[in-house]
């Protein structure tokens, strides 16, 4: 994949268990990355994707000694292992959201420790300053509206932290870091039910089961005018590619600046159902900001590239895997996590 060519060389992906790092190591796999150490906090039976064909570890990344046993070998590290969700668990979460940077202070050292040549951090447009997003006309976000900080309480704190933590094991280590700030990353193997799934997965969940129950409403956190972009995961691994066999040294936008309205998110899942709902705004809900998009003038700048899977291609595909997922569910057939495993 990407520049760099050699297959086996011991790629490292930490947050294997979950949505972003299994597909990652799919997608590795598939790109014929030969050797690969999966990571994850979970019971492997618990993880979204599993492949056998590759070394499985369930070790807790709080833990320094876990850490060095993750990178020992290691030539590329992709640290995608936090302790997160979407706003109706990082409002409420916010000391659990905090506590990652156990995880990426340990694995940081780790990777320097053991040698490792490589480290991918995925850092969050929730690192944006909130004064900046207040509008809901989806203000474009531009990677310097991260200063001056006043980042997401909680979860965004934790990712400004850790980003500058790169940034100085870089200068004052001279260490291979790039970091990436995701923009709302959704797709078929993503939470979409249990309360930390994001809106596109919970939108088309409750469009779903209204249309299976046959009682035609839904309840909308907010006012349903919030403004985000959504990037497609296919998108997403692209991106991480990229910008880990790149020369940027400073964290970078990696989302789609494709900006609708949560609203027009429900619209899209109504069509892909082929039912329109009675929408009831729950006002109290947690909402985030007001609004949200992707600036990608600097990446497709630097890299000639942005995210660029339509919201409506990549929402129907992600609509009827969790549509299927639904079903299986209903018919008994395993939880909703194992239902996700390729192999036991
Ligand atoms: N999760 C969820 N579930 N959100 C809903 C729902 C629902 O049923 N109904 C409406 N929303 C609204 C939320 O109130 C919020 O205003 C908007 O959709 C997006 O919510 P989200 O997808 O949970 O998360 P955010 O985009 O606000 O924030 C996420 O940002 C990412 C980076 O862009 C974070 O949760 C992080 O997962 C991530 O860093």
């Amino acid at each position: 994949m990407g520049l760099n060519k050699d297959t086996k060389r011991l790629v490292v992906v930490t947050g294997a268990g979950g949505f972003i790092g299994g597909s990652l190591v799919a997608w590795l796999r598939a790109a014929g990355q030969q050797r690969i150490r999966a990571v994850d906090i979970k019971p492997r039976h618990e993880w979204y994707q599993r492949f056998d064909d590759v070394e499985n570890l369930a070790l807790d990344l709080n833990v320094m000694q876990n850490c060095e046993i993750t990178a020992r070998g290691a030539s590329d590290i992709y640290n995608l292992a936090a302790n997160m969700g979407g706003m109706g668990f990082i409002e409420n979460n916010k000391a659990l959201c905090m506590l990652s940077v156990l995880i990426n202070t340990h694995m940081l050292r780790a990777a320097v420790d053991q040698k490792a040549e490589r480290f991918f951090y995925s850092s969050s447009a929730c690192v944006y300053n909130a004064d900046k997003q207040k509008s809901f006309e989806a203000p474009s976000l531009k990677e310097e509206d991260a200063y001056p900080a006043m980042p997401e309480d909680g979860y965004g704190w934790e990712k400004l932290f850790s980003e500058r933590m790169c940034r100085h094991f870089r200068e004052d280590f001279g260490f291979y870091t790039r970091v990436a700030r995701f923009h709302n990353v959704y797709g078929p193997w993503g939470t979409w039910d249990g309360g930390r799934e994001k809106a596109p997965a919970a939108i088309c969940r409750k469009v779903i089961e209204a249309k299976l129950t046959g009682k035609h409403e839904i309840e909308i956190w907010g006012s349903g005018e919030q403004t985000r972009s959504f990037m497609y995961i296919d998108d997403c691994l692209k991106g991480i590619d990229l910008i880990m066999n790149s020369g940027i040294l400073e964290p970078i936008n990696l989302g789609s600046s494709e900006a609708v309205t949560i609203n027009q998110l429900v619209d899209l899942a109504e069509e892909f159902a082929g039912i329109k709902l009675r929408r009831k705004y729950k006002l109290d809900a947690p909402k985030g900001v007001n609004g949200r998009n992707s600036d990608n003038t600097l990446i497709k700048k630097l890299l000639h590239w942005e995210p660029n899977t339509s919201l409506r291609t990549g929402l129907e595909q992600t609509y009827r895997w969790i549509y299927d997922q639904y079903l299986a569910r209903e018919r008994g057939e395993a939880g909703v996590v194992r239902a996700f495993s390729v192999s036991c």
